[in-house]
């Protein structure tokens, strides 16, 4: 399977695990997760065939390790970044002193003065190390690099959790607790 391939896969599964199950018939279990077989099964019906091995090389090759079977194998969800209804069943942890956040410069004003805030998804999306927020920044165009004082936020009672692949998610940054890099 080339890496484009594998691009348009992964964004097809990103569209139906996080956003639009319905769309192929299928409806998230508590933890975001859907059987492999039904997956399959919908993603033929659809037309969009896919097999159970490109699904393991999917799951496997992920740079961003956005997928993960359960440990039956028999289940698989997205790790994070659903904007359904959907309880993932993370517990919450205590963050490092300091993580990042890769934003665009037209975002700024917005971000100064309501804090980082979830937008169309369910938790505020934060980067452990300055490269992944560079790399998600760019995204959008010329990123921007915010520090987040995580240890004084949490301190102060918010609840931080990490997703399966090292994302740090929580519900609301305040301005006070950014600077930028
Ligand atoms: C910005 C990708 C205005 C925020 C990435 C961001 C990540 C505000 C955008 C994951 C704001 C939301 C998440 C405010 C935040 N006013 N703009 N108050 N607060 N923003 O995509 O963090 O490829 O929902 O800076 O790699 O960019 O999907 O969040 O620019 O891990 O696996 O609003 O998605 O991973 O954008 O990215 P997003 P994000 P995947």
């Amino acid at each position: 399977m080339d890496n484009t391939h594998q691009t348009r896969i992964s964004k097809f599964l990103s569209l139906h695990l996080r956003h639009r199950p319905e769309l192929l018939g299928l409806t998230l279990e508590p933890g975001g997760w859907v059987g492999v077989k039904a997956l399959l099964a919908a993603c033929a019906h659809h037309k969009f065939p896919l097999t159970k091995a490109q699904l393991e090389a999917i799951v496997s090759n992920s740079d961003k390790q956005r997928f993960a079977f359960d440990e039956t194998g028999t289940r698989i969800r997205a790790q994070q970044g659903h904007s359904v209804p959907v309880e993932l069943g993370l517990v919450p942890q205590v963050p490092p002193s300091e993580l990042y956040h890769g934003t665009v410069a037209s975002a700024l004003p917005a971000i100064r003065q309501h804090g980082l805030q979830k937008m169309t998804r369910h938790h505020v999306h934060l980067s452990p190390d300055v490269e992944t927020a560079r790399r998600v920044g760019s995204r959008r165009g010329r990123p921007v690099l915010l520090v987040i004082d995580a240890a004084a936020l949490y301190a102060a009672g918010t609840l931080f959790y990490q997703a399966g692949n090292g994302v740090w998610l929580t519900d609301h940054v305040p301005p006070q607790y950014l600077r930028e890099l």
